[in-house]
């Protein structure tokens, strides 16, 4: 079965994304197999230049771009081989460095929209999380604006990013750039993105925490951070798709708590007792000037959050002992050791992270970390 990895899911059938068989994972790039990407490599990096994305979400935001000839293209001057390109092209360039116009409809301003937020997201897991690059040694991956649908995916090689379904707006703010993208995090760490039922809810889970932890370190005020999913963009005008303090409070069948029946659960709602999980880990039950998020039944009292950041990094730590075909058991042992890994010695952390996991009724799992 051919899977995508897309921020909104299934919602209708008109939201259902086909992946052509092309589009099948082959490598690390696919070069000239990407859907849409006809190149047969990624541009070579020019000379790096400071730019500007004039962005419909993000005006005036400074960028990184490639300058070759007189030519600057959003296109990452490391070579890493992230781009931003329209649906079936090379990267967007001119001869200003200043990309965009500020218009919700126009593609170029989608892609400046886009590259800034796919540079905030490669920050993020370099500064916070010390990680280089989606597979951890640097590489990253092209993306592509313009598909006609409301909805965005990663197809394991390349991110395509559509529009709202009043076609005023692209999807392409920062949780949605980290969402897609992220999906190569969870891809490219031990084990893979291949499993059960269980494995894509916690890839799903994965990408928005990849996109709270993105807008938390971008904390650019056209976008403050949030742990909403999609309320910026406003897909289908409903507001948030996904609420991470309180699953059950968005606009999906996403429960708050892990049941024994999540293997019959869609991917994207069985997110929600994972978004849980980290949102209490980072923030805790009762935060002060934050949504309080509730606690199952059976859970401890309270949940003391321990910041997003450190959250991130435990966070960062179970998905490196991942191993396939990951439940959410698998989940809770991993972030219970990785806790011990990242904070050595750390009572009220490690504290935390079971409380967090016993918070959204996650069983314990057989062997796991039980002291500090
Ligand atoms: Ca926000
Ligand atoms: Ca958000
Ligand atoms: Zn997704």
């Amino acid at each position: 079965m051919k899977r995508v990895y897309s921020v909104l899911g299934a919602l209708s059938l008109l939201l259902l994304i086909p992946v052509p068989a092309s589009a099948e994972p082959v490598g690390w790039l696919g070069g000239a197999t990407s859907p849409g990407w006809v190149g047969t490599a990624a541009p070579a990096p020019g000379t790096r230049a400071p730019g500007t994305a004039n962005g419909y979400y993000y005006p005036n935001a400074p960028i990184s771009v490639s300058l070759t000839a007189g030519k600057y293209s959003l296109s990452d001057p490391g070579g890493s081989a992230l781009f931003c390109g329209i649906q079936g092209n090379g990267p967007v360039t001119n001869t200003t460095g200043v990309f965009g116009s500020r218009s919700g409809t126009d593609l170029t301003t989608a892609c400046a929209d886009g590259y800034y937020a796919a540079q905030q997201f490669s920050g993020m897991l370099r500064d916070w999380l010390g990680r280089d690059g989606l597979d951890g040694k640097g590489k990253w991956a092209p993306m592509f604006v313009g598909l006609t649908a409301v909805n965005a995916y990663w197809n394991g090689h390349t991110a395509n990013f559509g529009r709202t379904k009043d076609n005023a707006r692209q999807l392409v703010n920062l949780e949605i750039i980290a969402h897609e993208f992220g999906h190569g995090v969870f891809q490219h760490t031990p084990g893979g993105f291949d499993g059960g039922v269980q494995t894509y809810q916690l890839n799903e889970a994965s990408s928005d925490i990849m996109g709270a932890l993105t807008e938390h370190y971008a904390n650019n005020p056209n976008d403050p951070p949030d742990y909403l999913v999609a309320n910026e963009t406003n897909p289908l005008g409903r507001g948030p798709e996904r609420v991470m303090y309180q699953p059950s409070l968005g606009p999906r069948d996403e429960p708050d708590c892990y049941k024994p029946n999540m293997n019959n659960i869609e991917v994207h709602d069985g997110a929600g007792p994972a978004n849980h999980f980290f949102y209490l880990m980072a923030e805790g039950s009762s935060p002060v000037g934050k949504p309080a998020s509730p606690i199952c039944a059976g859970g401890p009292a309270s949940v003391e959050g321990m910041g997003i950041r450190d959250a991130g990094r435990v966070w960062m730590r179970a998905l490196m002992l991942k191993k396939p075909s990951w439940t959410y058991t698998d989940a809770r042992v991993a972030a219970l050791t990785a806790v011990k890994q990242v904070f050595p010695g750390d009572c009220a952390k490690f504290t935390t992270v079971r409380n967090a996991w016993n918070a959204v009724s996650v069983p314990a799992g057989t062997g796991e970390p039980t002291t500090c």
